[in-house]
Formats: C-alpha cells, sequence, structure tokens
C-alpha cells in the first residue's frame, strides 16, 4: 500500500502488486507470493496475510434482518503474520502490549483485551474441529479504531484465513466471514450482523458489494460505470467514537427485533424485515412502540434505497446514487436515530458543496465515518472546505481518506531468502 500525502488529504493507493483478484467462491489461501515486508529471523516460514477495511455506500443496520446492503473494501490493512511454533499458541499485536499465550487444549473465556479477538476466531475453528498446528500470531495494521470501518472485522478476518492456511484447511468465503461472526458475537459478546466481515473476505476491487444477508448471495457491482468513472469515495472521520460493542447498537437491535417479531405475528408468512413492506408496518403501528415502528421503518426504507442504488450504479447515474445516501442519512438520523450533531454537519455540510452528489453516515452510527460521493474534479477542494468548516465548527480536525475498492483478504507472503539466493 502506498500513501500519497497532499496538503489536505490522505489519499490511498493499493499498490496493485500487492493486490490479486480472488474467485470469490473459495478463497484460496495457497501463496500468491507478492511482496511484502516480512524480513525477520523466522522470514522463512512466516506467512502473511492481509485483510482490509470497509465502508458501506449504503443499506444501514439491515443485515441482521435479513435485508441487503452495499459495502466496499478500502484500502487499510490488517496483516496477520504466523509462524510455526513449537508448542502452544501465541497472540502478539504491534498496537497493544499484551500477549496472549495458551494451550490448544485451553477452552477459558474472554479476557476483555484486544486479544478477545482473533482467540475468538481461533475458538470458531476447534468448534469446527479445525486444530491448527502451533503457532505464533503476530497483528499489526492501520485501520483506524473506533471509525466505523470495521477494525474488528479485519483483524477477525485476517486471523481466519491465517490459521485456517496453518492448518492447510480451505473454507469457502461465506463460511469463514459466517465463522467470524460468531467469533464476535460469542466469544467478543458484540452483537454485530454479517455485512463487515463479508465484505472484508469476499470483496472484488473496483466493485462494491451487494450482499442479500438472508441468503448470501452477492452481486459485484462496478463502481466506475458511465459518469461513476468520474467520482471518487471520500470517506470523513468525524474523530467521533464509535463501539458497537457499547449499548447503543445493541439497543437499537432489540428495539428493531421487538418491532419485527410483532409484524410476525401480524404477517406469519414474513421470514423477517427483508420482506416487509411499509403497508405491513402501517397496519402494525398501534401495536408496537413509537421506536420500535421507527427502526422498522428505518430497514424497510433502506432495503428499497439498496436495490434503487444498486440501479443507478448500474446505469452509471451519481446523482440519483447521492440522492439515495442523503435520504439514507436522513433515515438514519431521524429513524433508526443512530447519527450524532457531528456528522450530521459532516453530512449537511457536504450536501451543499461543489461536486458532491450525495453523503452520509457509513457504519454502526453513534459517531464514525461519513461516506461521501464526489467528482473527482472536486476532491481536493472538497476535502479542504469540508475539513475546514468541520475545525471552525468543532474545533476537530477531521481525518479523510479518498478510497477505491480492493479486494477482500488475500495472502501476501513473500520468502525473503529466495530473493536473498537470486541475487
Ligand atoms: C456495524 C456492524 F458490525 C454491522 O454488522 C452492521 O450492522 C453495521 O454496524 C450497521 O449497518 O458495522
Amino acid at each position: 500500500m502506498r500513501f500519497r500525502e497532499t496538503s489536505h488529504t490522505m489519499i490511498m493507493v493499493v499498490d496493485k502488486a500487492c493486490s490479486r483478484q480472488t474467485d470469490h467462491q473459495e478463497i484460496n489461501l495457497s501463496s500468491q507470493a507478492a511482496p511484502s515486508p516480512s524480513n525477520g529471523p523466522n522470514a522463512a516460514t512466516t506467512r502473511e496475510f492481509t485483510a482490509p477495511a470497509r465502508v458501506n455506500l449504503i443499506g444501514e443496520h439491515t443485515d441482521y434482518t435479513g435485508g441487503l446492503v452495499l459495502p466496499m473494501a478500502i484500502p487499510f490493512f490488517t496483516i496477520a503474520s504466523i509462524t510455526p511454533a513449537d508448542s502452544g499458541y501465541s497472540f502478539h499485536s504491534d498496537l497493544f502490549r499484551e500477549v496472549r499465550t495458551m494451550s490448544p487444549d485451553d477452552r477459558s473465556e474472554g479476557v476483555h483485551n484486544w486479544s478477545d479477538y482473533p482467540v475468538g476466531v481461533l475458538r470458531e475453528l476447534q468448534l469446527l474441529s479445525i486444530e491448527p498446528p502451533p503457532f505464533d500470531l503476530r497483528l499489526r495494521g492501520n485501520v483506524p479504531f473506533g471509525a466505523g470501518l470495521s477494525s474488528s472485522a479485519s483483524v477477525e478476518v485476517a486471523t481466519a484465513v491465517a490459521l485456517l492456511a496453518h492448518a492447510d484447511v480451505t473454507l469457502p468465503a461465506a463460511e469463514i466471514a459466517l465463522l467470524c461472526q460468531r467469533a464476535e458475537n460469542g466469544y467478543v459478546h458484540s452483537p454485530c450482523g454479517i455485512m463487515d466481515q463479508f465484505v472484508i473476505t469476499a470483496a472484488r476491487a473496483g466493485h462494491a458489494l451487494l450482499l442479500d444477508t438472508r441468503s448470501l448471495t452477492v452481486e459485484h457491482i462496478p463502481m466506475n460505470h458511465a459518469a461513476l468513472a468520474d467520482t471518487c469515495i471520500v470517506v470523513c472521520n468525524s474523530m467521533v467514537k464509535h463501539s458497537i460493542a457499547s449499548g447503543d447498537y445493541g439497543q437499537r437491535r432489540r428495539e428493531l427485533e421487538a418491532g419485527q417479531a410483532i409484524l410476525r405475528e401480524a404477517f406469519p408468512q414474513l421470514r423477517d424485515l427483508g420482506d416487509a413492506t411499509i403497508d405491513e408496518l402501517k397496519r402494525s403501528e398501534g401495536a408496537m412502540s413509537a421506536e420500535s415502528f421507527k427502526r422498522c421503518r428505518h430497514i424497510i426504507t433502506e432495503n428499497a434505497r439498496v436495490r434503487a442504488a444498486k440501479q443507478a450504479m448500474l446505469a452509471g447515474d451519481a446523482i440519483s446514487l447521492g440522492e439515495l445516501m442523503l435520504k439514507a442519512h436522513a433515515s438514519e438520523r431521524d429513524d433508526f436515530e443512530c447519527s450524532c450533531e457531528e456528522v450530521d454537519f459532516l453530512v449537511d455540510t457536504a450536501s451543499h458543496l461543489q461536486g458532491c452528489f450525495g453523503a452520509r453516515l457509513t457504519g454502526g452510527g453513534f459517531g464514525g465515518c461519513t461516506v461521501n460521493l464526489v467528482a473527482k474534479s472536486s476532491a481536493t477542494a472538497f476535502v479542504a472546505t469540508l475539513k475546514t468548516a468541520y475545525l471552525e465548527r468543532y474545533n476537530i480536525y477531521p481525518d479523510t481518506y479518498i478510497c477505491e475498492a480492493v479486494d477482500g483478504a488475500i495472502e501476501r507472503t513473500h520468502h525473503t531468502q529466495n530473493k536473498e539466493s537470486l541475487i
């Protein structure tokens, strides 16, 4: 990955040499040796895997009610380096001091630090009777924490592909995503849906990934059709911290699921909110709380917006896509009530700037990032003006990233001793 600094923004560009297309049916974990900087003493036996971050273009909070999501993978990365060990398992991070060691038959609970994410993945593999040989796992990376860009899922997927390769086991992409979600739900006790783990596993460069979270069927939607080729995705970090392990996400989810249960009672043919209509919701309004009604209305209208967004992208219609993003934000703000003042300010300011087609809160909410669809020719001025406005209003300097869509998790092992022997 290369970083290119301009005066106002950090532009992230994936080095194509480090990126390859996956077949997205099955992750092939055999080494496609790509340039990579593993030069330590065990470089000969260390294998390295990377998993990106993600930004969701549209389809928020639909992924735990059988709905549609349209995220893309972006070029922030977690790198998992795995080295065979003599005995036991050890987990290290370049970002945290705590080292976790355990024996292969250890089945202890989480310890409430960073290591619960990779250990949760190990547990899920063990539940599938996959017992990796002893290893040292080291994690590093640059995915911002608490920004709503899926640092947790990136760690989980990087760990999963590394441990699977080390155990010499191949799993379909959907299985990898599901086991990472189970790790987060069951071991970390964070009630996330499937979107993040899925896109980080199965994304395709240059495409957004349309996922039906009930059937887990996928369509890769090109990001550069017709007028969309002249646009770019700008992510703006409000710097207001977000965590789905905190209570708000779970509370919204409970309100939503209460409404869904009432709808199912009234309309037994409904499998989940993915099938429901606004008319059915209105007919059940009196039976549910005002909160549940609004949460369900967000989901039903959001699924319709994702369908329309797909059509807009296939038509290369940036204007319609941008309008859908703005409507999605209004629904997150007013119906799902998962935005915050700072994020609303960023979206409102962005929507009035030259070259901006649309903007919205992305990810779990209650802070985190906005995603903006911006004309390439306006991107530098857009970023500068947005940053200045936010700084003046909140005295906070927001990070911004102009992102291209990258591939999901891949191996990038580089055997340095081979290189040396060629010299
Ligand atoms: C978080 C969760 F992890 C996802 O599963 C999803 O629900 C998202 O919030 C909201 O769309 O990122």
